[in-house]
């Protein structure tokens, strides 16, 4: 991708966030998602805070954690709120349609489906790079895994039809926050994703998988023209 391509992205990026932040109100709890877009969301927080807005945020990984500390937002945790308002996130893809995601891609899956479950509304912000027909195909679909015996795990991952590949870092595999690895299953189009997300889920040895079924309650899609509102 060229500098300036990459420039025009993050701006629609940043577009998509700042409209999802429109709808934040005084005194709600916050989800915080992780990646590129969402921190877009998390500085557009943080000028609505340095204005006066009261919220209380709850970080979908270690590093939007930092961020918003970084950034003056609020946080807090499970212990003392069990549900949210509200939670902005970003995607890998957005199948059209259904609005079911696949996300991941930045290793924070797991906490990103805890914080999405336990939200009254998600709010996806993506460029429209991320909009698909059909879930699968020009992304893998990343698989949480406990370490132990992430080997045998591999194996019945294969027997779905994908090519499962532990992500590696450095010559190392990928921890995430959980301290569990991830398995990138590159896949064929998913015809019927909340059919494999409860089949993936049984797998022994699987936390989570990357498949977002009926979370998301709106898109905003951040695109050259303008930014485009998807409701359910
Ligand atoms: C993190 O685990 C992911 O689910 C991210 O939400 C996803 O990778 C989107 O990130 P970008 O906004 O950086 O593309």
């Amino acid at each position: 991708m060229t500098l300036l391509k990459s420039c025009e992205q993050d701006g629609e990026k940043r577009a998509a966030a700042a409209r999802a932040v429109e709808e934040v109100e005084d005194g709600m709890v916050l989800g915080l998602g992780s990646g590129s877009t969402a921190a877009f969301a998390v500085e557009a927080v943080a000028a609505r805070v340095a204005k006066g807005l009261r919220v209380a945020a709850i970080p979908s990984s270690e590093a939007t954690a930092a961020l918003a500390r970084q950034f003056g937002v609020p946080l807090t945790s499970f212990v003392k709120h069990r549900r949210i308002d509200v939670t902005i996130d970003g995607a890998d893809q957005v199948e059209r349609g259904t609005l079911n995601l696949i996300k991941g891609l930045g290793g924070a899956l797991l906490r990103e489906k805890i914080v999405a479950s336990a939200s009254d509304r998600m709010i996806v912000v993506v460029d429209e790079t991320k909009l698909v027909d059909r879930l699968g195909r020009s992304t893998p679909l990343p698989v949480e895994t406990v370490s132990f015996g992430w080997q045998t795990t591999l194996d019945r991952l294969s027997a779905f039809g994908c090519e499962p590949r532990l992500r590696m870092i450095e010559d190392k595999p990928f921890t995430t926050d959980s301290g569990n690895y991830i398995i990138d299953c590159i896949i064929a189009e998913i015809p019927d994703p909340a059919a494999l997300e409860p089949r993936l889920s049984a797998i022994v040895g699987v936390v989570e998988s990357g498949l977002f079924v009926g979370l998301a309650s709106k898109i905003i899609v951040g695109r050259p023209a303008g930014v485009e509102v998807i409701e359910r």
